[in-house]
């Protein structure tokens, strides 16, 4: 992959950067997307049918198992490639804000300190009724556990489709998409709202956006450069490029 020259200087001369990642940039550690098909007791269910709090009250223990089972994926990821050219490259610039998408904190493993997590964390647990994070819990046996303080259900503490987004995340989100002049859009399908109209937004406010993605999404005929590779293999070439073009 060749990076652009002229995006190159770009980035070398930006202030301030902005990243929004989703699953592809996990996909590279074992951690499945939300577009690879589901398997095993989930194959016939979407990502969008069980991540919803009606898909919880109508079975929550087979939510619960399925977030369960990708804990213990989330549990054996190391970061990859690309996880670590995005904690290599945060030393570079004043204001560097990575928002992600993903639950499962690998950013924050490679080394990322300014990290928003949209969606939530999966290793975090909160109670169904009362919304807090609940961190041990008696094992009764009963699938989902109970919570110590009130006696109901826990969950995942992620945001699942047709909840509220977390106000504080969104509002670092927006001011930091607002306010660079360089945005990266790595590995996401740009599909899911409000995340999706990130990059959309960075244009209009006059931000360079690159795209980084082995397929097309619905941003990409709109982005200032797109990159079409995996992202293990584009972000250390793209660090490499800004490292040599700040020593020049
Ligand atoms: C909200 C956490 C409003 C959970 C996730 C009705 C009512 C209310 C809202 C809605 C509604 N109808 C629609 C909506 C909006 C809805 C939405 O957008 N739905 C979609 C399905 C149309 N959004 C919401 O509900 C959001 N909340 O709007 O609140 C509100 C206000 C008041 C009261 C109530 C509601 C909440 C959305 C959050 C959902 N939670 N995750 C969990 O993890 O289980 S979303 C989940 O999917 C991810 O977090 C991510 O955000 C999203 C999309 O996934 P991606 O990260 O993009 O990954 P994906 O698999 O899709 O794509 C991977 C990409 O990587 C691909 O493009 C692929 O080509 C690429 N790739 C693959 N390999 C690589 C690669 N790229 C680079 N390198 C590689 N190697």
């Amino acid at each position: 992959m060749t990076i652009p020259t002229d995006l190159v200087v770009k980035l070398a001369a930006a202030k301030s950067v902005t990243v929004l990642t989703g699953a592809g940039v996990s996909a590279e550690s074992g951690v499945p997307t939300f577009r690879d098909a589901q398997t095993g007791l989930w194959a016939k269910y979407s990502p969008e049918e069980l991540a919803t709090p009606r898909a919880f009250r109508r079975n929550p223990r087979l939510v619960w198992e399925w977030y369960e089972c990708r804990r213990q994926l989330v549990a054996k990821a190391k970061p990859n490639p690309a996880h670590l050219a995005l904690a290599g490259m945060e030393p570079f610039f004043p204001n560097f804000h990575l928002i992600t998408q993903n639950v499962d904190g690998l950013h924050q493993l490679a080394g990322n300190r300014n990290v928003t997590e949209l969606h939530g964390n999966i290793m975090r647990t909160k109670c169904f009724e009362e919304g807090v994070v609940v961190a041990k819990w008696e094992e009764t046996g009963d699938v989902p556990p109970k919570c110590p303080r009130c006696g109901g259900p826990l969950r995942p503490a992620v945001v699942w489709f047709e909840e509220a987004m977390p106000e504080a995340e969104m509002e670092t989100a927006v001011s930091a998409t607002r306010n660079c002049q360089v945005f990266l859009s790595i590995g996401t399908s740009n599909v899911v709202y409000p995340a999706a109209g990130l990059p959309s937004e960075a244009l209009r406010c006059g931000a360079v956006v690159v795209e980084i993605n082995p397929h097309q999404t619905p941003f990409t005929d709109m982005a200032t450069y797109v990159l079409a590779g995996a992202a293990g293999i584009v972000m250390p070439q793209l660090l490499d490029a800004l490292t040599a073009a700040r020593k020049s």
